[in-house]
């Protein structure tokens, strides 16, 4: 950041300034971190691949120190603002075995672009207000750790099941971060660990997916196989116990006993496409490329494709023989 800049208005103006901006923006949290390389998730993210815990997904074996490390990706990054989304809707599952469930998080439009467009909107604020100052936007995609620059910013903890909480919020929120070249004042008060000697997550997880605490083996979890995975039938640890989820999953979370203060989020745009938590998976099966184009335009949903959605339903209509199968049973 510029000399000058900087000593215009002090870190702690500058600080209030940005919060307030990103507050006024609909962020439901903001907080703010050093842009400094995160060494301890460093270690974590390099054992938990060398354990191959990343499955299908190889574009997160590429440069791990740029993942950990603010400055590799965006080089003039002094501060980290992270925000979060607040993305709870009171809606529940159908019931209706003959559904496949949908995760929560992609009931709505695609948190990428509702986040992403927030994100960037913030950073023209800011740049209007503070001349000189820039940044980078990044929610999800970016090479960036979004869950642990959000425990560093001091907005929650990393919980078992390795998503963040928040206390407040619980689980239900979208991370995403500016990195910013101005020099601001960090949250450096971390918020303790509440998991305690609690174990829900680990012990309602269909799949053992949650291997030990903190760690999940995305090899095991059936969010990845429903949504990242391009083979053209799931795992068998997975087919076995699908639990009714047709894309995504959701039960970590859940059984979370800090998501008892979920509170409704005021962003319209999560709220469940024509009021659908769950899908048929007759009707999943009968999607064309082009009727499953316009369904889920704009939807996260999208990132498992047509084939991978038909064949997460063709795994909910007819599991294997002696498969366990909580939907249509
Ligand atoms: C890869 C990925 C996945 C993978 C792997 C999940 C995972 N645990 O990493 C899969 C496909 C399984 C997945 C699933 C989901 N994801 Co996802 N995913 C990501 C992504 C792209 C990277 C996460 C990452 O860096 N993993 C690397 C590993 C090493 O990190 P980690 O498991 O979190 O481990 C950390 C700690 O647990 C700790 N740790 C690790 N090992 C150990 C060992 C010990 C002993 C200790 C003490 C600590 C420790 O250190 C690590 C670093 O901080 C982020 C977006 C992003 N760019 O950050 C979204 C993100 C994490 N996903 C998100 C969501 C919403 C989901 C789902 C809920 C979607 C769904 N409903 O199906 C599920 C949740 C499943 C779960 N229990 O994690 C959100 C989470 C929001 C939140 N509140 O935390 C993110 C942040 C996207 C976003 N920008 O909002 N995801
Ligand atoms: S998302 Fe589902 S399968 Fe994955 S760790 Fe959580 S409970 Fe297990
Ligand atoms: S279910 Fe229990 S152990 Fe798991 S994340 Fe929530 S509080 Fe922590």
């Amino acid at each position: 950041m510029d000399q000058a800049l900087q000593t215009e208005a002090s870190a702690g103006e500058l600080t209030a300034l940005v919060k307030r901006l990103a507050l006024a923006e609909g962020f439901d949290r903001v907080g703010i971190a050093r842009a400094e390389p995160l060494e301890e998730e460093r270690a974590h993210l390099e054992e938990w691949l060398r354990r191959g815990y990343h499955g299908e997904m190889r574009w997160m074996e590429r440069a791990p120190a740029q993942r950990t490390d603010p400055r590799l990706v965006f080089p003039r990054a002094r501060s980290v603002v992270v925000c979060l989304v607040n993305y709870f809707t009171p809606h529940r599952h159908d019931a209706d075995p003959s559904r496949g469930k949908i995760s929560r998080y992609a009931w709505g439009d695609d948190y990428h672009e509702v986040v992403g467009a927030k994100l960037k909107s913030l950073l023209a604020r800011i740049k209007d207000a503070v001349p000189g100052s820039d940044g980078k936007p990044c929610v999800d995609i970016q090479p960036v750790m979004d869950k642990a620059w959000a425990a560093r910013a001091s907005l929650g903890w990393i919980g078992k099941h390795t998503n963040l909480i928040t206390r407040d919020l619980g689980s239900w929120v979208f991370v995403g971060e500016l990195l910013l070249n101005l020099e601001l004042e960090a949250d450096a008060e971390p918020v303790e660990d509440h998991c305690g000697t609690c174990t829900l997550c680990i012990e309602s997880c269909p799949t053992q997916a949650i291997t030990e605490p903190y760690v999940v083996d995305s090899n095991r979890c059936i969010s990845h196989a429903t949504i990242e995975l391009r083979a053209p039938e799931l795992p068998v640890e997975v087919a076995d116990n699908l639990a009714g989820w047709l894309y995504g999953c959701d039960i970590c979370q859940e059984v979370c006993p800090w998501n008892r203060f979920e509170q409704p989020t005021d962003e319209a745009r999560f709220e469940p496409r024509a009021g659908q938590t769950s899908l048929p998976a007759s009707d999943v099966l009968e999607l064309t490329p082009e009727t499953y184009a316009a369904r889920f335009r704009r939807s996260a949903i999208k990132r498992a494709k047509l084939a991978g959605l038909q064949r997460n339903a063709r795994a909910l209509v007819a599991p294997r023989d002696g498969g366990r199968r909580d939907a249509g049973d």
